[in-house]
């Protein structure tokens, strides 16, 4: 077992690394004040292949693989919770269209996403009626005069307001998970609204909308993979999703920890640093422990995705284990800051509220349990 990264691996590790600790973390803040992750921070990430960190080299992606993207995944979040999302939604979605797609669509939108013309991906799955349980998705294409036409609403799409693509599934068949086919919309497809922009407690500056199809027209060749398949195809790209999400839960929790530990060793009362104080030193030690076992996971689900056995379990160990220790851990940082963490003085007040959404988004923890469950017990 080999727990070394290789070059390429650390090279992405410290470019995302440099990149967070100069232009992300001192700004995270003001991003969320703004409600807005400025161009300029997009541009440079696909600048530097972090939009395209697992896509092939001839789409101008970084081709560095899974573990490189979910380590590049942590430090990034470290530095902007915000930004992490978007970099992982549009990642998901360059490599659901590499996996799946025709050679057409992926020169046009593989490249364009890593070159960072397209901007960012969005994945447009949920449902107000389906979030859970996506095989109840409501939103039909039929085929009308050799043209697709979808009709519909999709709910908590992520970077919706400045996407160049939505990887969109759609029913095209009966009812239940069989029925369901995925496409590929441009962002300028007519008929395609962006609607009610989501007021969210945290991850504020990682834009969060509703859409609504109103006859929206697509040609035949937007199908992606086949007719039928549209299920299968989100579920693979969540598996891998997951990862990216365990993975930012594991950068959020690496920032607190560090703003916990510099604080404990600042703050002093009862005439010592609460560094000196058991209580305070058991909370950092079960935190730094439980990060540990949760980047161990991230790496163990990313390290066989990259060998290309499957992973679904482990990703949704990862996933699961991470997203609730890093909540943990994120509140046991704000105890630690005493009133001040409760202040928006502190990043810990930021990063409390954007840990929470990683046990929700990308399949709830009860989903993660309900697949790793019926993956062992079948
Ligand atoms: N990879 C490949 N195929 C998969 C798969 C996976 N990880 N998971 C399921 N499938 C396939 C199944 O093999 C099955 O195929 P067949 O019909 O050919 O047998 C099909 O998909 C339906 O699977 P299943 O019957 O398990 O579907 P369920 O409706 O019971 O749903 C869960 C299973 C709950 C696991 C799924 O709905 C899920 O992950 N829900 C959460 C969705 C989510 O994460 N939403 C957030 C969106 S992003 S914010």
């Amino acid at each position: 077992m080999h727990l070394e990264l290789d070059d390429t691996q650390r090279m992405v590790q410290e470019t995302a690394r440099a990149f967070a600790e100069k232009t992300l973390r001192p700004n995270a803040a003001q991003y969320e004040r703004d409600e807005k992750i400025p161009a300029s921070v997009l541009r440079s990430l696909a600048d530097l292949g972090l939009l395209s960190v697992n896509i092939p080299a001839r789409f101008e992606g970084a081709e560095a693989g899974a573990v490189a993207y979910a380590l590049a995944m942590q430090e990034i979040a470290r530095g902007c919770a915000s930004t992490a999302v978007t970099m992982a939604v549009t990642n998901m979605v360059g490599e659901v269209i590499n996996q799946f797609g025709t050679e057409a669509q992926r020169e046009r939108y593989v490249r364009g996403l890593a070159t960072g013309e397209l901007v960012a991906g969005s994945f447009a799955l949920s449902e107000t009626e389906a979030g859970s349980d996506p095989g109840a998705m409501r939103t039909t294409a039929t085929l009308e005069n050799d043209r697709w036409i979808l009709r519909g609403n999709k709910q908590w799409i992520t970077s919706a307001d400045f996407a160049g693509v939505f990887v969109v599934w759609a029913r095209t068949g009966g009812p239940g998970t069989a029925g369901i086919s995925t496409f590929l919309m441009p962002a300028n497809t007519p008929g395609l609204r962006i609607s009610k922009h989501e007021d969210k407690m945290g991850l504020r500056a990682s834009s969060t909308c509703a859409l609504v199809f109103d006859d929206c027209e697509l040609p035949q060749d937007a199908l992606l993979g086949e007719l039928g398949h549209g299920f299968r195809i989100a579920m693979m790209a969540l598996d891998g999703g997951r990862i990216g999400i365990g993975a930012q839960a594991c950068g959020i929790a690496s920032a607190a920890l560090e703003e916990a530990i510099s604080y404990a060793k600042d703050r002093t009362q009862f005439g010592k640093p609460i560094a000196d104080f058991q209580a305070i030193q058991w909370m950092i030690a079960d935190s730094q422990t439980e990060l540990d076992a949760a980047k161990l996971l991230v790496m163990r689900a990313a390290s066989l995705k990259q060998a290309g056995v499957a992973f679904s379990r482990e990703a949704a160990m990862a996933k699961l284990f991470a997203s609730e220790k890093a909540g943990q851990i994120c509140d046991r940082v704000l105890q630690i800051h005493g009133g001040y963490g409760y202040t928006r003085d502190f990043a810990i007040e930021r990063h409390v509220r954007d840990v929470r959404v990683s046990r929700i988004y990308e399949g709830t923890s009860e989903i993660q349990r309900t697949v790793i469950g019926r993956m062992i017990l079948r």
